[in-house]
């Protein structure tokens, strides 16, 4: 087969990319490694910053999403047994976030990939890169005994960070920095009524907890665990009982318990691999920089990719200026080191670090207060969290 553009992963950043791409009568393969249901059955993200809705739009995705997502004007934190509201609109010039789920956003992204009859190869096994630096790349991949290849003149690795994109660039041209944080989350889904109609981050002596919610009968709520426990651990009593414990008094009281329909720990990461280029080869995504969940950041970070990725794409094929591309990592990067700045920052201001010294604990301690005394500071989150601009 022969392509312009294959895409590495049937993500969303790969299938926002190749939607946008077609649209501009950019020819595109993507290679997905999982079957569609699989790939649809992963929960992942519920906070969409202003840019990224704008890009669904942008690709003619966005019309469910505009319908059915919730608009958040502000969330609160939760801490010494009370709540208080951090004011995104107020604080960030009239901005809002969209709380729709990735699942949601997958299946958008499918739907509009079927109906232009966009070419997406699902349980590609094997897939590998070849020849990146020269100027015919291309790329192989294996349906049960049979090895195929696509020919192409770029390679976009999408595909997450266990993918293989990555790990083609030769050690000696990357640069991989990395936190592990020892905890992780643990995840609930239920069909219930969300305990609050925005979000709670709540900061408990016992470990961090999150109120989130996909809709108004559907909510997504997190605990921080050790990395020891295994989500067989956890009934859903003992998960309900613990979230409540985190949660002020008059929270806990309202919140509407049931079944879990999904249950899985999330390992807390902070992860950038420098360039995000490899000769033919362009990294997007959580392919190339992952963040702990803390601040809503790593679909929204992905989505920033693609927007730098998908204009430097345009330019090469309308105008044959190649400065976009050339410019893709740096510019990609900037923007992503912001975003690790953020998340790390949310993630040490909420969570409980079991070796944290006494010092340690009141700075964390004075930081919350700092945060929830002052306006500036205030609205230094809120620009974050809805979103730096591309
Ligand atoms: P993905 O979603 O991992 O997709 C990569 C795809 O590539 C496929 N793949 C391969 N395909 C072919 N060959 C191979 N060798 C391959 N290896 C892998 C995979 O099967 C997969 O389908 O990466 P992508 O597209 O870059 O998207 C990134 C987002 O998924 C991720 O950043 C977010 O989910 C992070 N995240 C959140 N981000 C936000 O912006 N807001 C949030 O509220 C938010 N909440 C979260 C999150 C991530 C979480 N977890 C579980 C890590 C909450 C959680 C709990
Ligand atoms: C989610 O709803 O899954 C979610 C929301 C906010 C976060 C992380 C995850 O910061």
């Amino acid at each position: 087969m022969k392509t312009r553009v294959c895409i590495i992963g049937g993500g969303p950043s790969g299938l926002l990319l190749s939607q946008l791409l077609h649209l501009q009568g950019i020819d595109n393969v993507v290679l997905e490694r999982q079957s569609r249901d699989y790939v649809l059955g992963r929960i992942r993200a519920g906070v969409l910053e202003h840019g990224f809705a704008e890009l669904m739009r942008e690709a003619g995705c966005g019309e469910r999403m505009d319908r059915e997502g919730e608009i958040h004007h502000g969330f609160f934190i939760a801490h010494e047994g009370r709540l208080d509201r951090i004011d995104l609109h107020r604080h960030s010039g009239g901005n809002s976030v969209v709380v729709y789920g990735q699942t949601e956003i997958t299946r958008d992204l499918y739907a509009a990939r079927d109906r232009m009859n966009g070419v997406v190869i699902h349980n590609a096994e094997d897939v590998r890169p070849h020849d990146l630096t020269g100027a015919a790349p291309y790329v192989t991949y294996r349906v049960g005994d049979e090895i195929r290849r696509i020919d192409c003149e770029f390679v976009i690795g999408a595909d997450g960070f266990h993918g293989v994109s990555r790990k083609s660039i030769p050690a000696t041209e990357l640069r991989e920095y990395e936190r592990v944080y020892p905890f992780g989350w643990l995840g609930v889904l239920s069909r219930t009524k969300p305990v609050s109609p925005e979000l709670i981050y709540a900061k408990h002596e016992r470990g961090f907890a999150l109120c989130s919610l996909r809709s108004q009968v559907l909510s997504r709520y997190y605990i921080q665990v050790p990395l020891s426990d295994r989500v067989e651990d956890w009934s859903d009593d003992a998960f309900w009982a613990e979230l409540k414990r985190r949660l002020p008094g008059e929270v806990a009281a309202r919140l509407v318990t049931g079944p879990s329909i999904e249950k899985s720990i999330a390992p807390l990461r902070s992860f950038v691999a420098e360039p995000m280029r490899y000769g033919r080869l362009f990294l997007a995504g959580d392919a190339a920089h992952i963040v702990p969940p803390t601040g809503a950041r790593g679909l929204n970070s992905a989505a920033s990719d693609i927007h730098y990725l998908y204009h430097a794409l345009l330019d090469h094929y309308r105008h044959g200026d190649p400065s976009g591309l050339d410019n893709y990592s740096a510019k990609a990067l900037a923007r992503v080191w912001k975003a690790q700045r953020f998340s790390w920052w949310m993630t040490t201001l909420l969570h409980r670090f079991d070796d944290a010294i006494p010092y340690d604990q009141r700075l964390q301690q004075v930081e919350l207060e700092y945060l929830l005394a002052s306006e500036a500071a205030q609205a230094a989150l809120a620009e974050n969290y809805v979103g730096l601009p591309f």
